[in-house]
């Protein structure tokens, strides 16, 4: 009785072993993904108490997936996990649930598709499309969060000019910018910070762009420089980034700049120099 006991309790040790599933079968599939959300998401649509569960993994882009044979079916299974937005080596995610996905999820489709899919995938007012080639992935030399600091400089440059409708403008490219970072491509400590901050970012990018003038927006661009700042020092950009400070405005206020002179958003040509480089951010 008692190796009994003992080899029960070993068995339920065992890694990835399936304790609720008889009759059960695994099998290693590719499924495309990017990050931990992604895990979770393929993870919990696989699942079926008694049926089937899944454990996918981030890196090999790989999923051991256990079914009772009895009650289901891999396939079944692999719709599921398309449906919810994930290409996977026997179906495509529809174009649509790909891009109901998270923009820390979008990852590079790297399946193709045939020019049947590629039909189905459009509906059928698109025949004669020609299939298009799978998108290629990011080139691993680009800093995917280079859009992010473009527009939050373009932002800045903006109210220096005191100019509120492009500041608008700027603050929704930074909205938009924010969502379609590509979070896979980032290094694991710079992607802790991202996920810390983007939130915030692109809500003070919203407010700005909904502020009702000049006054408002660069109260709000404030907020943006503490989230900027520690993105820039997870992972500093080949040229200098100089965080500058303000003693006026709001009681001493900094923000980010790619130059070395001083040119005050907050307060533009009424104080342009006023404030000093409190720190350089550099490789
Ligand atoms: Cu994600």
């Amino acid at each position: 009785m008692r190796t009994t006991a003992l080899l029960a309790t070993l068995w339920l040790l065992l890694p990835g072993c399936s304790a609720q599933l008889k009759n059960a079968h695994s099998i290693t599939v590719r499924i495309d993904g990017d990050c931990p959300m992604c895990e979770k998401t393929i993870e919990e649509v696989a699942y079926v108490k008694g049926e089937a569960e899944a454990d996918w993994d981030v890196d090999a882009k790989t999923a051991r997936i256990t079914i009772d044979t009895m009650r289901t079916t891999l396939d079944a299974v692999l719709q599921r996990i398309a449906h919810a937005g994930y290409d996977n080596e026997r179906y495509l995610a529809p174009d649509a649930a790909y891009a109901a996905l998270p923009g820390c999820c979008q990852y590079a489709r790297s399946f193709k598709r045939t020019p049947q899919q590629e039909a189905a995938a459009h509906g059928h007012d698109h025949e004669g499309h020609v299939a298009e080639a799978p998108q290629p992935a990011p080139q691993a030399t680009t800093d995917p969060l280079t859009p992010v600091f473009d527009v939050y400089f373009q932002l800045k440059d903006a109210l220096v000019a005191s100019d509120a409708a492009k500041a608008k403008a700027a603050a929704q490219q930074l909205d938009a910018a924010v969502r379609v970072v590509d979070m896979g491509a980032l290094g694991a400590d710079v992607h802790t910070v991202w996920m810390q901050e983007m939130e915030l970012i692109a809500n003070v990018a919203t407010a700005i762009g909904s502020a009702k003038d000049l006054e408002a927006q660069r109260k709000a661009f404030r907020e943006l420089t503490s989230p900027m700042t520690r993105l820039a020092k997870a992972s500093p950009a080949s040229a200098p980034v100089y965080l500058d400070h303000c003693p006026m405005y709001e009681g001493g206020s900094n923000w980010l700049s790619r130059d070395k002179a001083i040119r005050n958003p907050f307060y533009g040509a009424q104080m342009m120099t006023c404030g000093s480089v409190k720190e350089t951010i550099a490789r």
